[in-house]
C-alpha cells in the first residue's frame, strides 16, 4: 500500500497525455520527446519488476533516440546478460506505457506483479544513462521518480551520459559475478578494450591516421575517453564533436546519413583529407552503436561506403584465417559464422558462401541476429547498416584458453583470437569496438580502404520509404524475404525480379516508422531503379 501510494504520487506528475499510443518496438519507445515523460516514469516500474523478478540483477535503462532527429528521443531496457529486453516482456512495457489514468497503472502494476509471481520484498538494482539530446534530463527525471518510489528497494547507479554499447557492457559486466568480463564502469570498458587492441596491434603502431565522424553525438565522447587510455597508437582525429549545439545531432553527418544518402557527410569532405590515397574515414550513429567506413576512390574520385555487410566480410574472412592458423584438434574444432539481414547486398553474402562460410539470415532487429549468432562457436552478425559484433561463444572462449600451440604461429593465432574476444563488445554492438576491430584486422592485413574494398563489388541497390493507408496489411515470411500477406503480391513482385538481371527485392513493414521498406537491388544501377519503382508502385 505505502508502495502503491507512491507509484500513485509519482504517476500524477507524469499523466499519460490523451490520443497517444504507445509500442516497445525494435528499438524501445521512441517518439517524439515531449511525448516521453509518461513513458520513462512507467519504464522505470517494470525495469525495477524485471529486476527484482530475476532476484536482483541488473537491469539497464538507455535513454536514446540514436540516429533519429534531435527532438525525438527514446528508452529501451537491457536484460542481465547485456542483451536486449527478453521479448516476452515487451508486451508489458507496452501495456503499462498505454494505460490512461493513475488507477488504471496502480491495477495493471499489480496485475503484473501476480501475473509474473514477482516477489517485491527481492532487491532491484538499475543502471541508468542517457544520450547527450537536450530532452535527456527531463526525461531521467521522470525515470528516477519511478525508481524512487520504490524508496531503499532498489538500488541505481547513474552512468551520467554515455554511449548505448557502454551502459550493455557495464550491464554485463555487473552481473558477472566472476569478474571476468571487465570492471562494470566506463573505465573498465576503456581499459579492457585498449589492453586488448595493444596485444592485437602494439607492435604495429602507430597505425594510419582514423578520421572520425561523431555525429555530433555521445560518441564524441566516449571517443575522446577512449584515446585518453590508448595514447597514441591510433591517431584519431574526430570530427562532429559539437554535442552542445542545437539540432546538431545527426544532422548532415553520422552513419545513417552516409548509409541512406550513399555520400559523405559535407563536413568530413569539407575536411580536405580524403584526397590522400587510402584514407578511410568512419561514421558513428547518435548514440554510437553503429558504424560505417568510407573513402574516395582515388581514379574515379567517388564515394565508396565501407558498411556492416563489408565489415562482416572482412571480419569473419580474418577470423576463419586465424583459426585455420591455430591449428587446433579435430575435437577442439570452431564453427564459425556469418548472420545478415535481407538487406545484406547479395554480393556480400554470394562472397562468403563461395568461400564456404555459412551464412544465416534472420529478421531485421538486432535481437534476432543476435540470438542466431548464439549458435556459432564465432558468430559475426551485421547489419548493413552498420549494427553488429562478433560473438564468442563460452566453448570457443574455453576451448581457446585450453588448447595447446604445435606452432609459434599456432600460438599466436591462438593468442589474437582470444585477444578479439575482449576487444569486441559481446553485449551489443558497439561503434567504438567495432572501429577498433576494423582498424586490428586492416593493422594486420597491412590494408588500406581500397585493399579491403578489393575483395566483392557491391550491386547497386535501392531502399524507398514508402507511406501507406495501412502498414499491418503487410505481412513478412522467410527473414522477410517474402511476403505472405497481402495475398498474391509476393508472385508479382517475383515477376519484376525476374525482368531485371541479377534482380532481387523485398517489402517489409517498417519496426519503426509508420510505413514500408522496399528494397531492390539488380546488376546496374539502372535496373536496381526500375526494379525499386517497380515494386513501389506494386505496395501502393
Ligand atoms: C531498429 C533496430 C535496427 C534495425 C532498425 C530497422 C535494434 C536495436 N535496432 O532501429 O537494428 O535496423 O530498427 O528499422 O534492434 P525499420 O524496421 O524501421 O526498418
Ligand atoms: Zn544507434
Amino acid at each position: 500500500a505505502v508502495l502503491l501510494n507512491a507509484i500513485a504520487e509519482g504517476a500524477n506528475q507524469y499523466p499519460k497525455p490523451e490520443h497517444v499510443n504507445y509500442t516497445y518496438g525494435t528499438a524501445g519507445f521512441r517518439t517524439l520527446a515531449s511525448k516521453l515523460p509518461s513513458v520513462l516514469f512507467r519504464v522505470a516500474l517494470l525495469a525495477v519488476l524485471r529486476s527484482k523478478r530475476l532476484e536482483g540483477a541488473t537491469i539497464g535503462v538507455m535513454v536514446t533516440a540514436s540516429h533519429n532527429p534531435e527532438p525525438d528521443n527514446g528508452v529501451k531496457l537491457v536484460d542481465p546478460s547485456g542483451e536486449m529486453l527478453d521479448p516476452t516482456w515487451e508486451h508489458h512495457a507496452t501495456t503499462l506505457a498505454n494505460c490512461p489514468t493513475t488507477e488504471s497503472l496502480l491495477s495493471t502494476f499489480t496485475t503484473l506483479v501476480t501475473h509474473l509471481r514477482v516477489d517485491l520484498h527481492q532487491p532491484a538494482n538499475i543502471v541508468y544513462a542517457r544520450d547527450t539530446r537536450p530532452s535527456g534530463p527531463d526525461l531521467i527525471k521522470a525515470l528516477e521518480a519511478g525508481l524512487n518510489a520504490f524508496g531503499d528497494g532498489v538500488k541505481v547507479n547513474s552512468l551520467g551520459v554515455t554511449t548505448t554499447p557502454i551502459l550493455h557492457y557495464v550491464v554485463k559486466a555487473t552481473n558477472d559475478k566472476t569478474g571476468e568480463y571487465g570492471q562494470p564502469t566506463v573505465e573498465g570498458y576503456n581499459q579492457k578494450m585498449a589492453k586488448a587492441f595493444k596485444t592485437l596491434v602494439g607492435n604495429k603502431g602507430p597505425l594510419a591516421p582514423l578520421y572520425v565522424d561523431c555525429a555530433n553525438g555521445v560518441g564524441a565522447n566516449a571517443l575522446a575517453d577512449f584515446t585518453a587510455t590508448l595514447g597514441d597508437l591510433l591517431p584519431v582525429h574526430p570530427l562532429n564533436t559539437a554535442t552542445g549545439t542545437p539540432g546538431a545531432l545527426n544532422h548532415h553527418c553520422g552513419a545513417d546519413f552516409v548509409k541512406t544518402k550513399q555520400q559523405f557527410p559535407p563536413s568530413v569532405q569539407a575536411a580536405g583529407f580524403l584526397n590522400k590515397r587510402g584514407t578511410r574515414a568512419c561514421s558513428f550513429d547518435g548514440d554510437a552503436d553503429r558504424i560505417v567506413y568510407y573513402y574516395l576512390h582515388e581514379s574515379k574520385n567517388t564515394f565508396r561506403l565501407l558498411d556492416g555487410d563489408k565489415i562482416a566480410v572482412m571480419v569473419a574472412m580474418f577470423l576463419g584465417d586465424l583459426i585455420a592458423k591455430a591449428k587446433l584438434t579435430e575435437d577442439e574444432k570452431l564453427y564459425l559464422g556469418v548472420v545478415q539481414t535481407a538487406y545484406a547486398n547479395g554480393s556480400s553474402t554470394k562472397y562468403l558462401t563461395s568461400r564456404n562460410i555459412p551464412v544465416t539470415c534472420v529478421s531485421t532487429g538486432v535481437k534476432h541476429l543476435h540470438h542466431a549468432a548464439q549458435r556459432y562457436d564465432i558468430g559475426v552478425y551485421f547489419e548493413a547498416n552498420g549494427h553488429g559484433t562478433v560473438l564468442f561463444s563460452d566453448n570457443a572462449i574455453k576451448t581457446l584458453k585450453g588448447a595447446s600451440p604445435t606452432s609459434p604461429e599456432s600460438a599466436n593465432a591462438i593468442k589474437y583470437l582470444l585477444a578479439f574476444s575482449e576487444l569486441i563488445n559481446q553485449a551489443v554492438g558497439d561503434a567504438l569496438s567495432d572501429m577498433l576491430l576494423v582498424e586490428a584486422v586492416l593493422a594486420h592485413r597491412g590494408w588500406g580502404a581500397p585493399e579491403w574494398d578489393a575483395g566483392y563489388e557491391d550491386l547497386p541497390n535501392r531502399l524507398v520509404k514508402v507511406e501507406v493507408p495501412d502498414r499491418s496489411i503487410f505481412v513478412a515470411t522467410d527473414a522477410e524475404r517474402k511476403l505472405a500477406y497481402p495475398v498474391g503480391l509476393q508472385e508479382h513482385i517475383e515477376e519484376a525480379m525476374r525482368k531485371v538481371e541479377m534482380g532481387r527485392s523485398f517489402v517489409r513493414p517498417s519496426g519503426t516508422e509508420d510505413c514500408v521498406r522496399v528494397y531492390a537491388e539488380a546488376k546496374s544501377s539502372v535496373e536496381a531503379d526500375s526494379l525499386a519503382i517497380t515494386v513501389t508502385d506494386l505496395v501502393k
